[in-house]
């Protein structure tokens, strides 16, 4: 069966970021396939999949990349299924030119952008399983409980503190 969530990034090196979002949604219980798909050494099969995600079965997409990070926008471009971008930490730039290159979609296309980096990656994750929890009240319990066990981790107080 396919899994709901589709995990894409640019390269290899994406993954390091894009392995938060997978762990994320591992934690919640929700499957997801990775792969690598780049928009511009692969742009075949950018196509060829984001073509077939929403008959396939996928629900949600989430697209990693960085520098001059095509792949979000280009996947939106080709699916009407939700797409999250998430801008991969950049080496020249912090990751700057990933977010400009996912945040400032034309109307009509979007695609709903996280931060940059590891955050971005686990928030994506997060909200991919809020999408699906909405059809899926098990789910929606989970996500609950992972929302309440991050909740209790917070202390009163820093430790350390007189
Ligand atoms: C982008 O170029 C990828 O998403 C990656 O973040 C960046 C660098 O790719 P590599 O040169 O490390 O393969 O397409």
């Amino acid at each position: 069966m396919t899994a709901p969530i589709a995990i894409i990034m640019g390269s290899q090196s994406d993954w390091e970021t894009m392995r938060h979002a997978a762990e994320t949604l591992a934690a919640l219980g929700v499957a997801c396939e990775t792969r690598i798909v780049s928009a511009h050494r692969t742009p075949d099969r950018l196509y060829a999949f984001a073509k077939g995600a929403k008959a396939a079965g996928h629900k949600v997409i989430i697209a990693g990349a960085g520098g001059a990070a095509h792949l979000p926008g280009m996947t939106a471009a080709l699916t009407e299924l939700p797409v999250f971008g998430v801008p991969v930490e950049s080496k020249a730039l912090s990751g700057l030119d990933s977010l400009y290159s996912i945040v400032q979609m034309p109307a009509g296309v979007p695609v709903g952008t996280l931060a940059i980096g590891k955050p971005g990656a686990i928030n994506a994750a997060l909200l991919a399983a809020s999408v699906l929890a909405l059809s899926d009240p098990a789910l929606s319990a989970r996500l609950a409980a992972w929302r309440k066990q991050q909740t209790d981790a917070v202390k009163d107080h820093p430790e350390g503190a007189a």
